[in-house]
């Protein structure tokens, strides 16, 4: 594991590794243990582990590594969606594969949630199981509109899921024998996103009455986007302002990461700033835990978000 800028790695406000050697199971693993490793996410960090807790079977591995990937599939991550067992974004093509694909991406989820339900035991009762996702196309130089390309920073926010407060964690596994994922992150949102609202006078533009009062009646008649709180709003124009200002993703100081071969990693995404910059084949499970859950919630981007705008942000 390395880091171009070591000394950063611990500076204040910088999201920083927390290595669990492993291997974690149930009878080393005390609630004690699980609710430092909440806090340590909660506060920006990466809680990473060198060997993976997930088994994927020799066959299994196999064929996600040899997927063929037709021109239209090119593109595409395969997400699978654990409440409906469902894989999408698989060509025409491989429609032979799919429902292998599909038993795959199952048994992936579901060790994940077995894991973590454990590991992260203070989150496991309440959280909402979301997207997980096969990530098989190489990151170095892929193409993508400003506001879709994760190879510049970030903090997640998605524009058709709106979370309403909830966080956002993602518990990514690298598959690739060989090859790490790079990553980079630079400062936390509790460090960063009260600098980026106010630069951006972004409070004021979701406190503004007349804005609030056609949102109202956009909920009351159940319109489309309207289910969008406040909150998702504010989110989702941080994440297009980091990836629209090139000279902020050229300037801001980064930390370098490198997650190797069989490693797996968590982190609460909505707060750490991030953006992936090479690696191929990774499998990836995401989260949301509600606000209630949270082990120190005045940390979260909500509690901040709201303390700056003097209001309540959820609906
Ligand atoms: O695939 C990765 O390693 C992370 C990409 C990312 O930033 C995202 O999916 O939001
Ligand atoms: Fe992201």
């Amino acid at each position: 594991m390395n880091s171009v800028a070591t000394e950063k790695a611990g500076a204040p406000g910088f999201s920083r590794l927390v290595t669990i050697p492993g291997p974690v199971g149930r009878e080393n693993w005390t609630g004690d243990l699980a609710v430092q490793a909440c806090r340590d996410l909660e506060s920006g960090h990466i809680v990473f582990l060198p060997n993976s807790p997930i088994e994927i079977p020799w066959e299994d591995r196999e064929l996600l590594l040899g997927r063929k990937q037709s021109s239209s599939a090119y593109h595409k991550n395969i997400a699978y969606r654990p409440l409906e067992d469902r894989v999408t974004g698989l060509d025409s093509s491989e429609a032979g594969d799919a429902e292998k694909l599909r038993r795959i991406m199952r048994d992936f989820s579901r060790r994940s949630v077995e894991f973590l339900s454990d590991f992260l035991s203070p989150y496991a009762k309440t959280w909402k199981q979301e997207l997980a996702s096969f990530r098989p196309i190489e990151e170095k130089g892929r193409q993508a509109r400003v506001h879709a390309r994760n190879d510049l920073l970030h903090f997640d926010s998605f524009p058709t899921r709106p979370t309403n407060g909830a966080r956002i964690l993602r518990f990514f596994t690298n598959i690739n024998p060989a090859q790490g994922r790079v990553w980079l992150t630079s400062q936390t949102f509790e460090a960063f996103g009260p600098m980026m609202v106010k630069a951006g006078r972004l409070t004021a533009s979701v406190n503004n009455p007349v804005r609030r009062a056609a949102y109202t009646v956009a909920r009351k008649l159940h319109l489309r986007g309207a289910h969008r709180s406040p909150y998702d709003d504010l989110m989702h124009r941080c994440h297009n302002l980091m990836k629209e200002d090139a000279q902020f993703q050229e300037d801001t100081p980064k930390n370098r990461w490198e997650f190797p071969p069989n490693s797996s990693w968590m982190v609460f995404t909505d707060c750490v700033s991030h953006a992936v910059l090479s690696g191929q084949y990774a499998l990836e499970q995401t989260f949301l835990v509600p606000h209630s859950a949270l082990v120190e919630p005045q940390r979260s981007p909500l509690a901040i978000l709201e303390s700056l705008a003097g209001r309540r942000l959820t609906v």
